[in-house]
């Protein structure tokens, strides 16, 4: 399996993120790509660079006018005099309006973010463009016949959703790679989203599509981010009813009840017959994670690989979650080692 990875991951850096009150230095740091592609490399993936891509490949699942906002957002807050992170201060709850976009950088950038959570920083576009080019190159490895791909994404993605960036997500990239194999030719494409956190993003973009099943494991919204969405009685609209499936858990799952939701995961995803799979892949579900409350183990981890290699579907790894920055490394090459070994 090769490894897709970018150093321009490192330009998204230097931001704070209101967290649970307090104004705290970002968990999503450059160090989680550089400890993952450290023990990717230790265990002898080969790793290359993503290819070029045209711009238009983002509106296949992006809006247009989103996209120009996160490519011009900081240039843009730069001219108004101001440096460093951005954060927005307000939205457009119930009750205000959804149809006006403002247009003051302020007003627009909370038109277009969930939460307050996720510094857009001057390299943060150079980074999201990257990561969205790793996985839409993992997703052609695999379309043009290779058995897998892993895309090192970041800044992750599967939070972005048609027009909204959080949970320190800016284009998702997982869809991104869904909507690749749509495009060539993979009739019925399958994302699998086993991050901590609901896949809201990707949940948002394929909600109306039978072509593209979303199915997440996560931490129940109830109690979790991002709160308002991923609760089991979401089962997508129109032609795309019954084509989304979300397995909430409560915190302090451990990988016993975990290991019983992905086998009802998996038998959804083997119902649907996919021509390929996406894997949205979190390790964040780890019990030494510092913002999660799961309690998989590493040695679980691959396990997990393996199951996903049961499914025998050509499939594409994004990278999402997993802030346990020391540990991120072996937790990825455990579920990436445990489905190369079923294979
Ligand atoms: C709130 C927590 C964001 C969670 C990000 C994540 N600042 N998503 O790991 O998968
Ligand atoms: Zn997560």
């Amino acid at each position: 399996m090769k490894v897709v990875h970018s150093p321009l991951h490192a330009r998204h850096d230097g931001g704070k993120e209101l967290h649970r009150g307090e104004l705290v230095p970002c968990f999503e740091m450059p160090a989680r790509a550089d400890f993952i592609l450290q023990a990717l490399v230790r265990e002898g993936f080969e790793v290359s660079e993503p290819r070029p891509f045209a711009l238009e490949s983002l509106p296949r699942v992006h809006d247009a006018g989103f996209i120009e906002f996160l490519r011009t957002a900081h240039a843009e807050w730069r001219a108004i005099g101001k440096g460093g992170f951005m954060l927005p201060g307000g939205f457009p709850a119930r009750g205000m309006r959804q149809d006006r976009i403002p247009s003051g950088i302020n007003g627009r950038m909370g038109y277009y973010a969930f939460d307050a959570g996720t510094p857009i920083v001057e390299g943060t576009w150079d980074a999201a463009l990257a990561a969205a080019h790793c996985a839409l190159t993992a997703a052609a490895r695999v379309a043009e016949g290779e058995r897998s791909a892993y895309a090192l994404c970041r800044p992750p993605g599967h939070h972005a959703g048609q027009a909204t960036y959080g949970g320190y997500c800016f284009l998702n990239n997982a869809a991104l790679a869904a909507q690749y194999l749509r495009d060539c030719g993979k009739a019925r494409v399958a994302v699998l989203d086993v991050d901590y956190h609901h896949g809201n993003g990707t949940q948002d973009i394929f909600w109306e599509r039978s072509d593209v099943l979303f199915v997440s494991i996560h931490g129940t919204p109830e109690t979790e981010y991002p709160y308002f969405l991923g609760y089991a009685d979401e089962r997508g609209v129109g032609a795309g009813e019954g084509y989304t499936r979300n397995f909430p858990l409560p915190r302090g799952t451990s990988w016993a009840e975990y290991s019983t939701a992905l086998d009802a995961a998996l038998d959804t995803l083997a119902g649907f017959s996919p021509d390929a799979l996406v894997v949205s892949l979190g390790v964040d579900t780890y019990e030494g994670d510092p913002i999660s409350a799961f309690k998989l183990a590493t040695h679980h981890f691959p396990l997990m690989g393996e199951r996903l290699a049961a499914l025998k579907v050509p499939t594409v790894f994004v990278q999402e979650g997993g802030y346990a920055v020391q540990d991120l490394g072996v937790n990825v090459a455990g579920v990436l080692k445990g489905f190369l070994a079923k294979i």
